[in-house]
């Protein structure tokens, strides 16, 4: 389901600001293993606390005081272009690039991107939005909207005509998306509310078909509609804390100990990961959550590190609901674009989102008021031994002797959590020694349901847009679309897209008694359109190659994609959300590199009608090949609920995997001294 950040936000706000504390507290009583000095420079870097502080006072001083409240949206770093930094990393020159953060602010009913110089405190260039679309939202005016209706005398009526008491009701914010509209309509969002008393799983009582618009600039209700009557699900059997739960219970497993006696293979260095033969920088950002970047992996054999992934993250995840009732119609969420991945992120516990061996690290975002706001445990890295093996073989056709050979498989995993709303995204990127970069997205915590008078399947025979899941209780169709950002760069910049078909053949000739086979058929996309791809049961192998280096026997070095689920968008393309949502539209795209082309949604999504996404930039058809290109890859989960998804659901997962297709000469593990599996 999707996550509204929306409830969430009045009460995740004030749930973070306890847990903050909490977790804090309890954090200090687990040691960390590996020193982090955070002090390292990188321009890669995020903002720091004092970086934030500083962007605030000249973002703040630049403002005349005539002017209306200056609210912060979004700020993070705008970092220099990749030569820069690809030119600071192979000479560490003396002199480091200039530090920017890239700020989107409302100030005066207007969204101004501000780009702001940090070595020169100074305004580099503060441009006024003209689209239609409008900034992520913030915490604060999230927390504010949803509190308005508690004191609005008809939404009280309400509350009470239901029997229902005012003091058990919490609201969430929902964005509200474009349906044609030609104008540009107010900054506004619908907000509606679940009832507690007795249960914490609010978005299992909702009060449905009452709802209040907010406009967000002004902070005031601008429409209230309650539709109609409808019971609201029952407190029991809703709550998932163990604490709550009646007898019988379920079997109880041994404790589980992960250790490390020797501790870690990897170390932190600032921001700078290195474990096993790979490095790569970690960083926060409150729109995308984890950036990975310069991931580059030694090649034994040629004495040297070699680049592999310039930069990857999550771009936009869009969740577009199949119920059209009045209340859900327009509930097509853009999570990263509309509520920030990252600013939803959640502290991770100790032992529970992570093993005992992870190391935890903190992210900063940016309040509405400009100043800096901290989520502990923001990510955990850890090194992962599930029992799995790497490579083996057992050799008994050798008479007189058995050659068993077994490599467990260890792998390093960055990961961050995601709750945004009702859904829980659990994002780990995981490092594996043989080359493989591993995606893998988890998909869990609470429904949207929608409130119903239905007790029985029996009784339903209208179109009720989801599965009943419990009495009163309808778990709305969905989709999750998790758009990835992966600019690779395969030992080096130029680099092309190459697909390759498998090819049904039939043999008319006598060559032999076989009547078909499958054989390869490669094409290398020359642009942008050559690249956009619908995967179905069609089998590609889809790379990104270095035309210009081969292997000794001549192959082009190469990674490939493997994707994980495939599903595609099943509405049509002139549909108001599927043409704000067009990136879904194929499972990968290719375009040339372009600094400004972050948001698969475009960068204002809020309200957006389209015009600014990646579905509009690759129109432009550019050339492709041998050149520095992004591979972008949405990875679909259809939802359609089942009665063991409530009251909370266990994780769904799915991922994709970058690997290494020719990228070596030979088993790049072949030689690793492995890991020894301790007792
Ligand atoms: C600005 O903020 C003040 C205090 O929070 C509030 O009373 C006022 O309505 C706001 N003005 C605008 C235009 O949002
Ligand atoms: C649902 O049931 C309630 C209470 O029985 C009733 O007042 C209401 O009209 C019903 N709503 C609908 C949409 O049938
Ligand atoms: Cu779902």
């Amino acid at each position: 389901m999707s996550s509204r950040r929306s409830l969430a936000s009045a009460l995740t706000a004030i749930a973070m600001a306890a847990n903050f504390k909490l977790l804090l507290c309890l954090f200090s009583l687990f040691p960390i293993f590996t020193p982090i000095s955070t002090n390292q420079y990188h321009p890669l870097n995020p903002l720091t606390p004092a970086e934030i502080n500083q962007v605030r006072t000249i973002v703040k001083q630049a403002q005349p005081s005539s002017l209306h409240n200056l609210t912060f949206q979004y700020v993070g770093l705008d970092e220099p272009d990749k030569s820069i930094i690809l030119s600071w990393l192979s000479n560490q020159p003396t002199k480091n690039p200039p530090r920017r953060a890239f700020v989107i602010a409302r100030s005066d009913l207007k969204t101004h991107e501000i780009i702001v110089d940090l070595s020169t405190n100074s305004i580099i260039s503060d441009k006024i939005y003209h689209g239609d679309g409008y900034p992520l939202l913030t915490f604060e005016e999230q927390t504010a909207a949803n509190k308005l209706p508690l004191t609005y005398a008809p939404f009280i009526a309400s509350i009470s005509k239901r029997g229902l008491k005012v003091e058990e009701v919490v609201c969430g914010s929902f964005t509200v998306g474009w349906y044609g509209e030609k104008k540009r309509t107010k900054r506004i969002i619908k907000v509606m509310c679940y009832y507690l008393d007795g249960t914490v799983n609010l978005y299992m009582r909702p009060i449905e078909a009452v709802t209040v618009t907010v406009d967000l600039d002004q902070m005031k209700i601008i429409g209230f509609l309650d539709r109609l009557t409808v019971v609201v699900p029952k407190a029991d059997g809703t709550d998932y804390r163990r604490s709550e739960q009646m007898p019988p219970y379920g079997p109880q497993l041994k404790g589980i100990r992960v250790v490390q006696p020797e501790g870690p293979s990897f170390t932190i260095d600032g921001h700078t990961v290195r474990w096993a033969d790979w490095i790569f920088h970690l960083a926060f950002d409150m729109r995308a959550g984890s950036i990975i970047s310069l991931a580059s992996i030694y090649d034994v054999d040629k004495g040297e590190y070699r680049r592999v992934l310039y930069k990857g993250f999550v771009s936009e995840l869009f969740v577009p609901y199949m119920d059209l009732t009045e209340e859900w119609y327009y509930r097509t969420f853009f999570d990263a674009g509309e509520y920030g991945f990252g600013l939803c992120a959640v502290p991770l516990e100790p032992l529970k989102d992570c093993p005992e061996n992870a190391v935890f690290m903190d992210g900063y975002f940016t309040g509405q008021d400009g100043t800096p706001g901290k989520t502990s445990n923001v990510f955990c890295v850890f090194e992962r031994y599930a029992g799995d093996v790497m490579w083996r073989h057992t050799e008994g056709g050798i008479p007189g002797k058995v050659i068993r050979k077994v490599r467990p498989e260890v792998s390093l995993v960055a990961r961050m959590v995601s709750t945004v709303g009702n859904y829980d995204y659990i994002v780990d990127w995981e490092f594996n020694q043989c080359g493989t970069i591993k995606v893998t997205v988890g998909l869990t915590g609470l429904l949207e349901v929608r409130g119903s008078n239905y007790t029985h399947k029996d009784q339903i025979q209208e179109e009720v847009y989801g599965t009943l899941l419990a009495e009163n209780t309808l778990g709305a169709y969905h989709d999750h679309f998790l758009n990835f950002h992966l600019d690779l760069d395969i030992d080096g910049d130029a680099n092309s897209f190459v697909m390759t078909n498998l090819q049904m053949t039939r043999v008319t000739d006598n060559r032999s008694p076989r009547k078909s086979y499958w054989t390869v058929v490669s094409e290398t996309a020359k642009t942008e359109s050559d690249a956009k791809i619908k995967l179905s049961s069609k089998a590609f192998e889809l790379l990104v190659v270095n035309p210009s280096k081969k292997t000794k026997v001549g192959n082009h070095v190469g990674y490939r994609l493997i994707p994980g689920s495939v599903a595609g968008p099943l509405m049509m393309d002139n549909d108001y959300p599927q043409i704000r949502g067009a990136f879904t539209k194929y499972n990968v795209w290719v375009t040339p590199y372009s600094k400004s082309e972050k948001w698969a949604g475009g960068l204002n999504t809020d309200q957006s009608q389209g015009d600014d996404n990646l579905a509009v930039w690759s129109l432009r058809n550019r050339k492709i090949e041998n050149k520095d290109i992004v591979l972008w890859y949405t990875l679909g989960f259809h939802h359609v609920p089942y009665q063991e998804d409530f009251p909370v659901m266990p994780t769904v997962s799915a991922g994709f995997e970058l690997r290494p297709a020719n990228f070596f000469e030979y088993n790049p593990v072949l030689k690793d001294r492995p890991a020894k599996v301790v007792r």
